[in-house]
């Protein structure tokens, strides 16, 4: 049986101490790299990050898999068995242009089912937490469910990327929905934003690509507030590729699939 609270401890320790580190080295110098494009950014944070958890879970749990971001865990073909789903620095750009709005997030999958979720706010030493059925968590204060908002009132996580000319959608699909809610901000890390959702700061968050690590660890929130993760059509994550992303407390998540999407 796996023992769920064991592994939560060791997380949270572990989370807290690489915290810790990207903190100090902001008074040391950053090696940035591009990766898929000039915008793509990946630092030596980045990478000493991820393989400072991989080295600890390795270590204490070796039975179990890692997927993290910057390719250093396991090529998965399946989600068979505890597989750790990790973003050492979610919103790169930001821990390079700003020093805030980054996170990072861990979240630990069984068989392909949620388990443990963690998107911490290194910055602010803000820890948003969940485990499975036993509700979610800011530091050690409970987050409450979400309740029902009118999309008229809604403050939606976009970016104008998606409103604009672009690959992937277009933009007279999105651009009614960015007219008649109350207004858009973009923060410019995923997994921030679904932790904004899940504590009602945002009503919704939309994204046309995301992988994993940008959204595991939102997954598990999420649902231990009772709102809702799937793909911008509504339907089901697949976890072993990108995805669109539409995240939103029920109501909203509903009515934003009925006007906009599937009209
Ligand atoms: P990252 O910083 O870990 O790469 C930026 O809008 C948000 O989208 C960030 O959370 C960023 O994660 C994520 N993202 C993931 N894939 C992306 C991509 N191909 N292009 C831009 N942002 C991406
Ligand atoms: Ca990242």
């Amino acid at each position: 049986m796996t023992i769920w609270h064991d592994i939560d401890t060791y997380a949270k320790k572990w989370i807290t101490e690489a915290g810790e580190r990207i903190r100090t080295s902001f008074k040391e110098e950053l090696t940035i790299q591009s990766k898929s494009n000039a915008d793509d950014l990946v630092t030596n944070m980045d990478k000493e990050t991820e393989q400072y958890f991989i080295s600890k879970i390795n270590e204490t749990f070796p039975a179990h898999k890692i997927l993290g971001e910057e390719g250093f865990g396991n090529q998965l073909e399946s989600l068979e068995g505890v597989i750790w789903i990790i973003d050492p620095i979610d919103g790169t750009m930001n821990f390079v242009h700003q020093q805030r709005n980054f996170a990072i997030s861990v979240g630990v999958f069984e068989n392909g089912v949620g388990k443990l979720g963690y998107i911490y706010d290194v910055v602010h030493d803000e820890l948003y937490h969940a485990i499975q059925g036993e509700g979610a968590f800011l530091n050690e204060m409970r987050i409450p469910n979400l309740n029902e908002t009118a999309l008229t009132e809604a403050v939606i996580g976009i970016n104008a990327t998606w409103v604009t000319e672009n690959k992937r959608i277009n933009p007279s699909v999105l651009g009614p929905l960015v007219k008649d809610v109350r207004g858009t901000r973009s923060y410019g890390s995923a997994a921030l934003e679904i932790a904004y959702v899940v504590t009602g700061r945002l009503d919704a968050y939309i994204t046309m690509r995301l992988s994993a690590w940008d959204f595991a660890a939102g997954m598990v929130l999420i649902e231990e507030v009772g709102g809702k993760l799937t793909t911008l059509e509504g339907n089901e994550i697949n976890l072993l590729e990108e995805n669109s992303i539409l995240v939103a407390k029920n109501n909203i998540h509903q009515e934003i699939l009925t006007k906009y999407i599937r009209k």
